[in-house]
Order: structure tokens, then C-alpha cells, then sequence
């Protein structure tokens, strides 16, 4: 047996440590606790090399705590509710449920091919009704907590889909982050969740996470947006109601000139003269049609009209025009802005096109001028003038003032905005969490009581693929008895977005198969926060935002004790590999159908030059690696230590063939390197308490590679460089050979623990060749022995006029001047310096003595 065969290495172990049941979660131990936690996948049926990046990173870190001393849990499962399932039956006419468990299990067993140390016991689907019948239940945690609530909202409409997206799922082009289809706005009865009320936490709360990447904060902050202003109101003339905008710049409010409506504000007809009527509905019309991003575009010229209605800024009492205009949103601040020309550069554009007076509050300190002319917005702090009493100060510290004048006059408050919104959470769908709540005609909303849940997803349903949910359809399912009253009531048919069923995974998985609670609390609090988190950037702001506010929420209830969920982040770069396009047609050409010809890649058939360059692997651009066919061509090992080495986890990795044969000739080198040393070694190693030179090489290359590779895992998780240390130690070990020495025996065992986080099963099966009977994954991390990398002797360059003319070794220990005396001494001092006056000597202890002579 000294063929490296990893096919069978593999299953044999794979098959071991679960008879073993090495992975299971130590449940009674005294050891401290490691939660590793991969974002689990949505069971589409086939795993892509982006799954097994993931996995494959969580994977090492658990192993590694393992050997380190921790009691680890280090779970997955199956985010299985979605439309992919829906579209499934639409078109192959297969029940949701079926298509989706028999992805789960094919996805399964390829996970496994993987060597993952999963704890397959807590394993949690969420489309199953022993998992929902707790979304249910938490869902009611946040309707008693007054924090779901419905309402008539314009609302994001997936046209392709049919069914509305909170806004996370739209991007900032205006497109559904699932189907593509462009964003349509309708107004409809929603669900929500309020977790505008946990904005300020959910901001704040960030400065918790210093083992989270700093981009990814700042999305979450930029998306929460927090704006710190003003409230003021604009009386109407002629009218007994006021305008009330938000401002960030309350210290512009004497130059104000004009106030705006978005149209579809309800005092828009209110103000709205008869002459302007026409031009007015014209308008709100034609913005009607407009996305939230079309509307607010830096590079778009704003557009919009009079109402002919009049109002009084409070502050001066002067008369200004009432506008309405499309970049003015009614869903954020107030729906409605004052107009300050000469201090706002969208306001600068909007007044000049439209003609409106711009007035000047604001000059440069040094400024003479009360009243420049303007060429453009001037738009930073200054002093402050025709602002009556205000004149004089400096325009950063009037900001308070006016807004504890404007508190006193009875006008305005000061007031913190967030760009935040409340979460929609219902979806017009089937295959998803059903809403625990019942209608009836004189109680209202009824909350399902929790001896009835789950409320399940009943079967017997027709996907069609048109018009409303199939639940909508479902006369038998919908009408029930009212919880309350008794009285004939209706089910609630939207389900939950599937984003709550990820919003709480983690916490069931410190609990899995309870089925009495959600999780109990002891579980979830010995367990929680996940230590170490590993996911795709994507999740940035949907899942990680959404997972941070369930867990607050979850805590003020009593549920769980911390304030975060996930303690360290790890956002794991993309997979990319290499495409060929047609820049003529600007069409991918698969890998098949690309000839190399004459200096360049070109399309077999048609001859034309093709660009080629890497990008993340996709059907669509024919550039995918199917970690099947890789892992039966080389085996997991292979494939683990090539995603691990070739790129550090948090970039995007290049696939490239050569990579994959490198490291599956290392295997191989490691392989033949304890094989020949299992075949050789002596019985008795010699007792010999003086270590030769090589011995003592030996270890410094041994404690070296405990140290860096220890370092490297430590927090960051620098696997790349973690692996080559491991190439240097299996090069010191091949260089070193020595069977029958202890020291030598040391390395090898150190090399196959370092390795064994990284490449389990080959590290496995060589360990027992060497006799062991434990498992090497219940061994422990080596210790570094400091004294091993203390050296004794180094090299001393020898240099004559700066140029190197020879080398010696010394001790390490000696001083300047016996530096010099040894390089004068030895056979190259004494050859350059015979017939030579030295005028000078450098001395660089550790490194170099340089002779400067003269004839
Ligand atoms: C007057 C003013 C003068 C403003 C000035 C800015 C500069 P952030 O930071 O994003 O919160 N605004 C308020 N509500 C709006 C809405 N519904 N649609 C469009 N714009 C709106 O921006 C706040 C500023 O955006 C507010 O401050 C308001 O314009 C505008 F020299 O008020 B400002
Ligand atoms: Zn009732």
C-alpha cells in the first residue's frame, strides 16, 4: 500500500468518523465552547465550487479549534423554503416539497464527499413543519411585541416573480436580486416588521464587531443612514395646515425660497390651484412611472412644477412658491424638503431651471459680501447673514440655535432620520412560512394560538404559475373559525419572506431537535454567538442585517442573552476561472469550441480572436468546475488544500489546473515521505541526549512551522500561507532523513497534525500507518517549544569593499569585535586582507562584517 489512493482513503475515513461519531457536538464538557458556522445553502440540488470554498474554510477553523482544545459545534442545514421550488412545479408539475427534499439529499451526500466535520444530528430544514412551527411561533413573539403590523404601502412588485421584495432585495439599479425583473411600484397590504425602531442600535451595535470586515459595517451603516437634522413646519397661506419637512441644514432655513412636495403628498391636491390642476395631474402622472432610483439620480436633471399654492417660512414670514418635483420621495423624512438654493447644489440646478429666487445665508469667513453672486451651490460652513438674529454667527454652531429657537416658537424640533425602512416580510407565494394569523370580521387580526401551530403549508395545492398565491385559491384551507370568537374567519395566505427562516437558524442549531421550544435558552446561551462566521459578501446587508435585528429582538424578549449574533465575520472571496468571449459579439465560447492558434485563442470555428479573463464561475459563461468531477480525479485533500492555498480566504481564487496538480503532488510527496519513514524507522530511536547539527536544524524547521502556522490561523485565518509553511516542513523532513532519530520522529507526527485541519483524511490514514489507533483528529494542536528556535550558529557574510566575497558560520552569540576577529581569521579574510590596509570595518551582528581597505 504505498500508492497514494485518495478515492478509497476517503470513504474509509468518511465512513469511520461517523461510526466514531467524531463530529458530534461534546454536549457535557468542561472545555470552552467554539461555534463555527458556514451561511447555509439553499438546496438548488447541485453544489458549485462557491459552496465547497465555504465549507470547506469553516471546516478547517473547526478542526483546528477541536485540536486546540475546544468543544466545537459546527452545524449545516438547508434554507429550503423559496421560489425555485414554486417555479419547479410550475413547469415540471413536481410538488415543491418533493423537488426540495430530493435536492437536499443529493446536496447532502456531495457535502459529504467533502470530509466535513459536520454535525449532521442538528442538521435543520426550514421548509420542515418541526422547524416552521417555531418561525410561527417566533413570528407571534414579534406580533405580541407589537413589532409586525400590516399596512398599505407602495411596495417593491417583482413583475416576473408576482410578488412584492423588501427593499434589501432590490439593488440600486432598480432590479429584483432574484428574478432580474425590473422593479414595478404598486400600493397593497403588507406585512411588516418594524426594525426601524432597532435602527439606532443596529448602528451603534457595530462598533461591537471588531472581528467583522470593515466594508461590510459600512454597508450596514450607509444602508441604515442615519441623518441628524431637523423637523420644521411651513405654515400654508390661506390654509390651517403646514408643510413639514426635514432638513439636515437647519441653518439654511433663512434661505429658503421655496418649499417641495413629492406628488403623491396628500397636501399636493390640497394646494394645488384650479389654473395649475391640468399641469399638476400631467405631472404626478408621469412620475408615477418613475423607480425611486430613476427619480433620484445624481446625473438626471430634476424635474418639476408649480402647484400655485403659497407658503410662509415661519422664521421671516416671507411668501414662497409650493413646488412639487419628482426627486422629492414621499416615503423618506417627511415627503416634503425646503428649497435653499444657494446652499444645495441639487437645489442650485432645480432653481435656476425653474427660475426661483436664490437667496444667500451663508458666506466664506472672510468673505466682505453679504449678497455674492453665486455661479454654484456654496455649500460649506461659514457665517451667517440675512438671518435676522442669527447674523454673525458661524453657520455650525447656529445649527443648534435654530433649532431651540424654532423648539421655542412652537415650529420645529430637532430630529434624527434614518433611511431605513420597516422590513417587508409577506410574499404573495406558496412555498414558504405561512402567517400564523387569522381574519375575522369583528375581532381583526387574530394571532393563531400555539397549541394550533404549525400552521402547515397544506398539499393539495395547483401551481399554475398565473395571477395570486395558489394558497389564495384554497377555499377549504382558508376559511376557518375565528381563535377568538368563534365567528367564520380567513386565513392569512401570504407566507413570510425566507429571509426570517434565516434570520434565526443558528439559534435552533444550539437546539435542534427540541420539540417543545424554539431552542432553550441554556443551550442558546452556552453556545451564542457563533465564534467564527464564513458566508458571501451578498449577504452584506439582507441576511446579516436582518440575523442582528432577530437577535435584539430575541434578547429583549427574554430568549437569548446576547446582543449579537455572529462575533467574528469572514466574507469569503468568489471562485472565478478563466472565460473566452467574442469581443465582435461579445458572446461567451465555451472551453470546447477555443482553439489556441497563431499566438492567440480564437473560436474553432470561426477563427476570430477571442478575449479571455477571469470571472466567477457561471453556467452562462460556460467557465464552471464541477467540484464532482475534481474531487473524483484527485479526491477532497486535492481539492481542500487547493482552495485553501491558492488565494487568502477573504479574495477571490483563480481556479487553475496546474494549482490542483501541484497540491496533489505535495499529497503525494507527503505521502511517500511517512510511508518511507513508517517502512524504516527503528523500533528503538536512539536515546541521545546531544542533538547533532541536522537534529537541531531539524527542530528549528518543526517549531518554525508550529509557530507560523499557528500565527497564521490565529483570527485571520491566513490558510494560503499556513499550507506553505507545511511544504517547508515536509522539504526540512525530506532533507533531514533520518529514521532512527527522535527528533526526526517529531516531525513527521508534527507535520501530519498541522496538516491533518487541512487535508483530514490522508493526515488520518498515515497516522495510523505509523500504529496509532486514535483518530489524529483527537490529538492535540503541537506546542511550540520557544528554546527550539533559539540559533545557536548563523551564517556570517564575509563582504570586502561592499561585495560579498564568502560566507562562515558562527556562534550566534558573539559580540561585534569577535565577529570581526572570526572574519579576519578565516580562509577569506585571510586571502582578501593579505596584501590590504583595512581603513574600515562594518560590523551588522547576525548578518554581515564588510572590510573598506586601500592599497
Ligand atoms: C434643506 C437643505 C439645505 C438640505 C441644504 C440639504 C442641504 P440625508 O442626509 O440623506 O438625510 N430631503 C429631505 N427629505 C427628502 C425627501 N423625502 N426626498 C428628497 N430629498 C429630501 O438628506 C437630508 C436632506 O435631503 C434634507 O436636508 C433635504 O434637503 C433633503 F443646503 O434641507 B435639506
Ligand atoms: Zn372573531
Amino acid at each position: 500500500e504505498s500508492q497514494y489512493n485518495a478515492a478509497a482513503i476517503e470513504q474509509k475515513w468518511q465512513e469511520d468518523w461517523v461510526k466514531q461519531g467524531l463530529d458530534k457536538t461534546p454536549e457535557n464538557s468542561d472545555k470552552p465552547k467554539f461555534y463555527a458556522l458556514s451561511m447555509f445553502p439553499y438546496p438548488s440540488g447541485n453544489l458549485h465550487m462557491g459552496h465547497v470554498r465555504n465549507y470547506v474554510i469553516t471546516d478547517v477553523i473547526a478542526r483546528l479549534k477541536r485540536l486546540q482544545g475546544y468543544r466545537v459545534l459546527h452545524p449545516m442545514g438547508w434554507d429550503a423554503f423559496g421560489l425555485p421550488a414554486e417555479n419547479a412545479a410550475i413547469d415540471r408539475g413536481i410538488p415543491p416539497a418533493e423537488w426540495t427534499y430530493k435536492n437536499i439529499a443529493q446536496m447532502k451526500q456531495q457535502l459529504q464527499t467533502l470530509g466535513l466535520s459536520i454535525d449532521w444530528d442538528r442538521e435543520v430544514a426550514t421548509c420542515s413543519p418541526d422547524y416552521y412551527k417555531w418561525t410561527q411561533w417566533l413570528f407571534l413573539q414579534f406580533y405580541q411585541a407589537g413589532l409586525a403590523y400590516q399596512k398599505e404601502a407602495a411596495v417593491n412588485w417583482d413583475p416576473i416573480d408576482q410578488t412584492v421584495l423588501a427593499n434589501e432585495q432590490v439593488d440600486s439599479e432598480g432590479y429584483s436580486w432574484r428574478s432580474g425583473a425590473k422593479v414595478e411600484r404598486k400600493l397593497l397590504r403588507q406585512w411588516f416588521f418594524k426594525i426601524t425602531d432597532y435602527a439606532e442600535q443596529l448602528l451603534n451595535d457595530l462598533d461591537k464587531l471588531p472581528g467583522w470586515p470593515d466594508r461590510v459595517k459600512l454597508m450596514q451603516e450607509n444602508w441604515i443612514g442615519k441623518s441628524v437634522g431637523a423637523y420644521l413646519e411651513f405654515p400654508i397661506k390661506g390654509s390651517e395646515e403646514k408643510i413639514a419637512v426635514f432638513t439636515t441644514r437647519p441653518d439654511t432655513v433663512y434661505g429658503v425660497t421655496y418649499v417641495v412636495l413629492a406628488p403623491e403628498h396628500p397636501l399636493t391636491p390640497k394646494v394645488t390651484t384650479a389654473k395649475q390642476q391640468k399641469a399638476v395631474d400631467a405631472f404626478i402622472k408621469e412620475v408615477a412611472s418613475e423607480s425611486e432610483i430613476e427619480r433620484t439620480a445624481e446625473d438626471k436633471p430634476k424635474r418639476g412644477i408649480l402647484t400655485g399654492g403659497t407658503a410662509i417660512n415661519p422664521f421671516n414670514g416671507q411668501e414662497i412658491p409650493i413646488l412639487i418635483a419628482d426627486y422629492v420621495l414621499y416615503e423618506y423624512g417627511t415627503g416634503a424638503v425646503m428649497g435653499v438654493p444657494a446652499h444645495d447644489t441639487r437645489d442650485f440646478k432645480f432653481a435656476n431651471k425653474n427660475k426661483l429666487t436664490i437667496k444667500v445665508v451663508i458666506v466664506p469667513e472672510d468673505s466682505k459680501e453679504t449678497n455674492p453672486k453665486l455661479t454654484e451651490a456654496y455649500t460649506e460652513p461659514g457665517i451667517m447673514v440675512n438671518s435676522g438674529k442669527f447674523d454673525g454667527m458661524k453657520s455650525t454652531e447656529s445649527k443648534t440655535a435654530i433649532i431651540e429657537y424654532a423648539e421655542k416658537e412652537g415650529y420645529g424640533k430637532a430630529r434624527i432620520q434614518y433611511r431605513l425602512r420597516d422590513w417587508l416580510i409577506s410574499r404573495q407565494r406558496y412555498w414558504g412560512c405561512p402567517i400564523p394569523v387569522v381574519h375575522c370580521p369583528s375581532c381583526g387580526s387574530i394571532a393563531v394560538p400555539d397549541a394550533d401551530l404549525p400552521v402547515k403549508l397544506p398539499e393539495n395545492v395547483e401551481f399554475t404559475g398565473r395571477g395570486t398565491s395558489p394558497l389564495a385559491k384554497l377555499e377549504d384551507w382558508i376559511n376557518v373559525s375565528c381563535p377568538s370568537c368563534g365567528e367564520p374567519a380567513k386565513r392569512e395566505t401570504d407566507t413570510m419572506d425566507t429571509f426570517i427562516d434565516s434570520s434565526w437558524y443558528y439559534l435552533r442549531y444550539t437546539d435542534a431537535v427540541n420539540d417543545q421550544e424554539a431552542f432553550k435558552l441554556e443551550k442558546a446561551n452556552d453556545w451564542m454567538g457563533v465564534d467564527q462566521y464564513v458566508g458571501g459578501i451578498e449577504h452584506a446587508i439582507l441576511h446579516l442585517l436582518y440575523s442582528r435585528f432577530f437577535t435584539k429582538v430575541l434578547r429583549d424578549r427574554g430568549l437569548v442573552n446576547v446582543d449579537e449574533p455572529f462575533k467574528r465575520l469572514l466574507t469569503q472571496g468568489m471562485v472565478q476561472a478563466l472565460t473566452y468571449k467574442n469581443p465582435q459579439t461579445g458572446k461567451y465560447v465555451p472551453l470546447e469550441n477555443v482553439v489556441y492558434k497563431d499566438d492567440n485563442y480564437r473560436d474553432r470555428e470561426t477563427g476570430e480572436i477571442l478575449s479571455f479573463f477571469f470571472e466567477k464561475m457561471s453556467k452562462s459563461k460556460y467557465n464552471g468546475v464541477d467540484p464532482q468531477q475534481v474531487l473524483g480525479k484527485y479526491g477532497a485533500d486535492t481539492a481542500r488544500m487547493f482552495i485553501l492555498f491558492t488565494a487568502p480566504p477573504e479574495k477571490d481564487l483563480e481556479w487553475n489546473d496546474a494549482g490542483v496538480e501541484g497540491q496533489f503532488r505535495f499529497l503525494n510527496r507527503v505521502w511517500r515521505l511517512v510511508v518511507e519513514y513508517g517502512e524504516n524507522k527503528h523500533h528503538k530511536v536512539k536515546k541521545n541526549p546531544e542533538l547533532t547539527k541536522v537534529e537541531k536544524d531539524l527542530r528549528w524547521a518543526i517549531h518554525t512551522a508550529i509557530k507560523e502556522i499557528s500565527e497564521d490561523l490565529e483570527g485571520d485565518y491566513q490558510f494560503n500561507t499556513a499550507v506553505s509553511e507545511l511544504m517547508k516542513l515536509s522539504n526540512a523532513l525530506n532533507d533531514a532523513k533520518s529514521f532512527d532519530s527522535a527528533v526526526y520522529q517529531e516531525g513527521i507526527e508534527t507535520l501530519l497534525i498541522l496538516l491533518s485541519p487541512f487535508a483530514p483524511h490522508i493526515a488520518e490514514e498515515l497516522w495510523h500507518n505509523l500504529g496509532y489507533k486514535k483518530s489524529i483528529h483527537l490529538a492535540s494542536w503541537p506546542q511550540l517549544d520557544p528554546d527550539a528556535l533559539v540559533v545557536d550558529e548563523i551564517t556570517l557574510v564575509i563582504q570586502i569593499m561592499g561585495k560579498t566575497r564568502g560566507t562562515i558560520q558562527v556562534s550566534a552569540s558573539a559580540t561585534k569585535d569577535e565577529l570581526e576577529k572570526l572574519a579576519r581569521e578565516s580562509e577569506v579574510g585571510k586571502r582578501y586582507l593579505e596584501d590590504a590596509e583595512v581603513k574600515k570595518v562594518i560590523v551588522v551582528p547576525g548578518k554581515l562584517v564588510n572590510f573598506v581597505v586601500g592599497k
